[in-house]
């Protein structure tokens, strides 16, 4: 059975400070409701190249401790900062999160053996494992198949987190690496993802949407590709909604129109305004009524 994975958010008070509870509410969500099978915590959902050392640090610390052992847990520690992306490797293994994630160095243009150094180092003296997380379209760093290969010698990385819909790319790399493990990030192609082999996704819009990506992989494991594709056109209607409404302040709204305290978004990211409260309502009318 293929996992699914939700990308957790970081809840934020008003005063865009981290507010615990409220990731603590998110993560029971992701494991009571939508039984997930695992968390990616401190990722672009996450807002996490916007906080300071302490608050990722802090994240983590909460989520692992009220996950309590319930779910897979992937911790996300990549930063333009090695040394502080180093720490993080090592904060998180010494919590007890068995996998680690990093997206390669970005802004500076690093050449290909700079960006494999940075994975070698941060995994140095680790006993961990990585997924890469390639995200092209933010980190603005293109991996090719070679590369993939190269950075695949060091055998404590074991994956990718593929969040780019270069298909080409995705069904080379499921051919050629088929004892890595890829999990694929944009929720909209999740089909397209499936027929090419990935072993499961990760993303933002499964934290309320799980129950509808997760009948759309039994369709597609059950070969029932009219009822796959029919869920994937549901679900795609419903994230060009939360698209078009602010996404990750409206996912944070959604929540809360299901109880569950998400906070807000930090600045830069919107505060949610009285219309998107509104848009947040209908989005629940129209694909989570009861
Ligand atoms: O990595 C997420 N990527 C970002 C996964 O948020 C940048 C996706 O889950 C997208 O949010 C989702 C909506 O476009 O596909």
């Amino acid at each position: 059975m293929k996992k699914l994975y939700s990308a957790l958010m970081t809840a934020f008070n008003d005063d865009d400070t981290i507010n615990e509870q409220g990731i603590r509410e998110m993560v029971r969500y992701n494991i009571d409701v939508n039984h997930i099978d695992g968390l990616y915590v401190g990722g672009s959902t996450g807002e996490s190249f916007m906080l300071s050392t302490d608050e990722k640090k802090l994240v983590y610390k909460t989520a692992f401790e009220e996950n309590n052992g319930a779910v897979d847990l992937i911790a996300q520690v990549g930063s333009v900062n090695v040394s502080e992306a180093k720490e993080l490797a090592k904060y998180v293994t010494e919590l007890g999160y068995k996998t680690i994630s990093a997206v390669p160095p970005f802004y500076y243009h690093f050449t290909f053996d700079q960006i494999k150094n940075y994975y070698d180092e941060i995994l140095a003296g680790i006993d961990t494992q990585l997924i890469i997380y390639s995200i092209p379209a933010l980190s603005g760093v293109s991996l090719s198949l070679d590369q993939f290969a190269s950075l695949f010698d060091n055998p404590k990385i074991v994956g990718i987190k593929y969040t780019n819909n270069d298909f080409l790319l995705l069904e080379r790399l499921t051919e050629r690496f088929p004892e890595k493990t890829i999990y694929y990030g944009t929720d909209e192609t999740l089909l397209s993802a499936l027929v090419l082999g990935v072993d499961g996704a990760i993303g933002s819009t499964y934290n309320l949407n799980a129950p509808r990506a997760k009948q759309e992989i039994e369709a597609f494991e059950a070969g029932d590709m009219d009822k796959a594709l029919k869920l994937q056109h549901e679900t795609n209607d419903y994230i060009m909604d939360v698209i078009d409404n602010d996404l990750y302040p409206t996912i944070k709204l959604l929540f809360a129109e299901k109880g569950v305290n998400a906070g807000v978004c930090k600045s830069p990211m919107s505060k949610p305004t009285p219309e998107m409260k509104d848009g947040a309502r209908k989005i629940i009318a129209k694909y989570f009524a009861e």
